[in-house]
């Protein structure tokens, strides 16, 4: 058993003072003392708040932030950028991306995310066959996690078609394919490398309505009856025109009249939605998985905020692609995203008098841990302990208290404000820093230079 004692923290049932967290062996929250707590406890200066989930991650992505970042012929879009992130992904081996999910992981828990939703679909060797281990690439993603201590739900991708009307993979995909048997094997061999590491879940990952048939889907999430389902799902304004042309419906809309969208399901990106998608997709329960810097980043459009939170939809965030890991700028870049379409201010908050910065980040903390069926989300007995320390004495948060803290967080400080980082009970970042930072860098570097050259 350990213990924590922090000065101030968030717990559910508000801003307390004084509070002790003890921590299990098995690195989940086994009681929270406001206001003291027994003797021993490890002082820890700084507001404690619950660690954030990530959602939605490809992590090997990281290694190619800012190769894209140059006009090209004719004009990009998204559909150019993928084409680079084909070209930089066909000559990765399991090394490669062990070591840039590794270092991925790193800035993930610096900036506070205490878990991440890996939706992993480069499965195969660049010739498209499988590993001797079809579980190689999984298992290099469960490595990274266990060398960085970050959260892991694993989130095998199921990949099988090029695009719409089922047509054939184009070269750059041949990594990602499987039919759904041997998706099935590659389930289970997952599911066994997830087995050993504590904490860790699975789910399923069907990459979108492009990438597998109705009957697949169909098919996917009977045979995985439990657990979380993530698909992307309307990012872009051509995938909606492919898909009212190919299933005659817009993605969310066939989804939800096709699929019995639930609890279990989360949406990623959810971009481009009607208002009756926006509030029937609400209505479902499950989680629209927003990924604000990287859908900026690929120009995908604004999410349809206000109607969706009228309606008491869920998100959560998710770093997706990876160009800038920042949990604080995520949620920033949401709220702004959507005050620059209503032409309004605080506009992700329910109430009025709610603070802004707290309804980002407790709604973000509910919708992940929704999304990837992990106990988390609040600083509660059960629930890992997963918990992000701010410094107090901080200049930007001179005078703040209660719930102004998060809006310093999010919209002033950033993660400026993120000293110490505790995940699983153990206390992975300190002064701002991975206890491990140093090494998986170096890798990192080694491994990025590398690429670079060739
Ligand atoms: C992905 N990323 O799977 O990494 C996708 C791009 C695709 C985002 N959609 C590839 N942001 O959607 O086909
Ligand atoms: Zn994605």
């Amino acid at each position: 058993m350990r213990a924590f004692r922090f000065k101030r923290a968030l717990l559910p049932t508000g801003w307390s003072d004084d509070v002790t967290v003890e921590i299990g062996d098995d690195g989940l929250i086994a009681r929270v003392t406001p206001g003291g707590g027994p003797d021993g406890a490890e002082r820890v200066a700084g507001i404690a708040i619950p660690g954030l989930p990530n959602l939605h991650c490809h992590a090997f992505q990281k290694g190619m932030a800012g190769l894209a970042e140059r006009r090209g012929p004719g004009g990009d879009s998204f559909w150019t950028w993928r084409e680079v992130m084909y070209r930089f992904l066909s000559r990765l081996t399991p090394d490669d991306v062990e070591a840039i999910a590794a270092y991925a992981y790193v800035e993930m828990l610096e900036v506070g995310f205490t878990l991440v939703g890996e939706f992993h679909y480069l499965h195969h060797d660049p010739q498209g066959r499988p590993y001797a281990d079809i579980g190689e690439m999984a298992g290099r993603i469960a490595a990274a996690s266990r060398a960085t201590g970050i959260g892991l739900t694993l989130l095998p991708c199921l990949y099988t078609y090029g695009g719409f009307g089922n047509a054939a993979p184009n070269p750059g995909q041949i990594r990602f394919i499987n039919a759904t048997d041997r998706f099935v094997t590659l389930m289970s061999r997952s599911r066994e490398i997830v087995g050993q590491l504590p904490g860790a879940v699975i789910g399923i990952a069907p990459h979108s309505l492009r990438a597998v048939s109705a009957e697949q889907l169909r098919e996917a999430a009977a045979i995985f009856a439990t657990g979380p389902v993530h698909i992307h799902a309307a990012e872009q304004t051509k995938e909606v025109d492919d898909c009212m042309a190919a299933l005659g419906a817009r993605p969310v809309q066939w989804l939800l009249d096709e699929m019995g969208i639930d609890q279990r399901w989360c949406l990623i990106h959810a971009t481009h939605m009607t208002d009756d998608e926006t509030a029937r997709l609400a209505r479902s329960g499950a989680v629209a998985g927003l990924c604000p810097l990287t859908e900026g980043s690929l120009g995908d459009g604004i999410f349809n905020g206000e109607t969706y939170l009228a309606t008491q939809g869920r998100f959560g965030i998710g770093t997706d692609s990876n160009i800038q890991i920042d949990a604080p700028a995520e949620l920033r870049q949401l709220e702004y995203s959507q005050r620059l379409k209503a032409r309004a201010r605080n506009v992700m908050t329910a109430s009025e008098g709610e603070s802004t910065g707290r309804s980002l980040y407790t709604r973000a903390l509910a919708g992940g841990a929704q999304a990837l069926a992990q106990p988390m989300g609040a600083l509660a007995p059960g629930n890992r302990a997963d918990i992000v320390v701010l410094d107090a004495d901080h200049p930007d948060l001179a005078g703040a208290s209660g719930d102004m803290v998060l809006d310093v967080l999010v919209f002033s400080a950033g993660r400026g404000l993120i000293r110490t980082v505790i995940a699983a009970g153990q206390c992975v970042v300190s002064d701002g820093r991975h206890r491990a930072r140093e090494e998986i860098a170096k890798r990192y570097r080694e491994v990025v230079s590398r690429l670079a050259r060739s």
